[in-house]
């Protein structure tokens, strides 16, 4: 039987890749954070799996990982914590290089000091192309230029990874994801924040919406297919880096426009810069404003992913379109917000997507 040991399980990744492993039958042993609150709804459904195992830990905490890693002897390793909010990281950049950042090599110290014969995943990020970008759509060869203090903890994890992989003779590989998203997608990413939002604006719980850069571009794919793609990597002959990505990319006024779409309303968009709104065309009610403080001190324009490399030698491809992630993101927030079954429910295995994230999510 495999072994997996995953950072990061209570999060929108960690809860589709526990699935996926569990289904392919491996044990599956999982750090969780200690919190003030229940942290485990993404896995709550999971929890009384035989195979699945749970135990505090934090990436910030290098005996912690050291006593576990010795103990349990995985035969791969998931690294999928960490702090992982851009905006956010300017707020606390410090944390974020701890987590996102050295907590990669705490992990990476404990299989080269053990000896440990595993192989490694690291979840590296687009965010690490950041600003000046020089090639549209980025690979593998693409020079990182980050603009953020996620994206620069990520790059020191990407090349820390790379260095053990070359000096240690470690199998570890960098998953190069481009953003991914779902019904499980954390509330203040803005994909989740849009779709939530319509949701609870059509049942009269909310008034508006409020977002910063309407104007930034990204490449959205599904984390159901993003997380398969990090299985992938480890089941090759050999380690090495992937981009993962959809390769067609959409504004967030664009994600915003397809989502009040797909409840039947049209938005039409008055004003300028910070005085942009979008209005609902019959009613003329406002339903988008501009906040600044959801703007960035520094941005990333546009990010596109080719993701060839992966096509050709994990054979992995993206099935979801942005309507059918829209569509599934609308169809399970519209469910827990008002209960509304629509007509589409039947679409891209909404249903049983619902029952489980109704499972797997509790929203009140
Ligand atoms: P997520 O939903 O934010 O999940 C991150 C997880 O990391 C959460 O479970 C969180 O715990 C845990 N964590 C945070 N700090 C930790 C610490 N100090 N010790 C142990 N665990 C800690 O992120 P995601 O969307 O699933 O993404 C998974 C990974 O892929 C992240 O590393 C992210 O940076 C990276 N990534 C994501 C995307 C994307 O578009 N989703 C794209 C590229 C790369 P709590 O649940 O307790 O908060
Ligand atoms: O922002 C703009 C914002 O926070 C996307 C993480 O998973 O993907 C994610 O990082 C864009 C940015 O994701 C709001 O300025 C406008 O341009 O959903 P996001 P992100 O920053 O791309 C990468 C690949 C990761 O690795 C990260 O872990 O949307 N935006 N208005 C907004 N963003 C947010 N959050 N909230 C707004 O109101």
């Amino acid at each position: 039987m495999k072994k997996a040991f995953i950072t990061g399980v209570c999060g929108q990744d960690g809860s589709y890749l526990t699935e996926l492993l569990l289904e392919k039958n491996y044990e599956v042993h999982a750090i969780i954070r200690r919190s003030s609150i229940f942290n485990t709804h993404r896995i709550d459904h999971l929890r009384r799996n035989e195979n699945f195992f749970q135990y505090y830990g934090d990436l910030t905490d290098s005996s912690n990982l050291n006593r576990l890693l010795k103990t349990i002897k995985p035969t791969e390793i998931y690294n999928l914590a960490a702090q992982s909010h851009v905006g956010v990281s300017f707020d606390v950049p410090e944390y974020t290089a701890d987590v996102a950042g050295l907590g990669t090599l705490r992990l990476l110290e404990v299989i080269r000091d053990s000896n440990l014969d595993c192989k490694f995943y690291q979840a590296g990020s687009s965010e690490m192309f950041g600003g000046k970008i020089d090639t549209i759509p980025q690979n593998e060869n693409t020079k990182f230029t980050p603009r953020s203090p996620y994206g620069v903890a990520k790059l020191y994890s990407h090349w820390i990874t790379v260095n053990y992989r070359e000096a240690y003779n470690l199998f570890a590989c960098n998953g190069i994801l481009f953003n991914h998203e779902s019904p499980r997608r954390g509330e203040n990413f803005v994909t989740r924040k849009i779709t939530r939002a319509v949701a609870a604006i059509i049942s009269g719980k909310q008034e508006f919406l409020e977002l910063g850069n309407l104007d930034a571009k990204r490449d959205w794919g599904h984390a159901k297919e993003y997380v398969k793609a990090q299985w992938m990597m480890l089941q090759q002959e050999q380690p090495d880096d992937y981009v993962i990505a959809t390769g067609k990319c959409y504004s967030i006024r664009e994600f915003a426009i397809k989502a009040f779409e797909y409840v039947g309303i049209e938005i039409v968009w008055k004003g300028n810069g910070l005085n942009e709104v979008g209005i609902d065309k019959k009613t003329n009610k406002t339903l988008i404003k501009i906040n600044k403080n959801f703007y960035r001190p520094t941005e990333v324009d546009l990010l596109l992913g080719d993701a060839t490399k992966a096509k050709e030698k994990l054979g992995w491809k993206p099935r979801y379109t942005i309507d059918d992630l829209i569509a599934e993101m609308m169809e399970y927030d519209l469910y827990i917000e008002n209960n509304i079954k629509s007509v589409n429910l039947n679409n891209f295995g909404a249903i049983q997507e619902n029952i489980n994230c109704k499972q797997a999510i509790h929203v009140s």
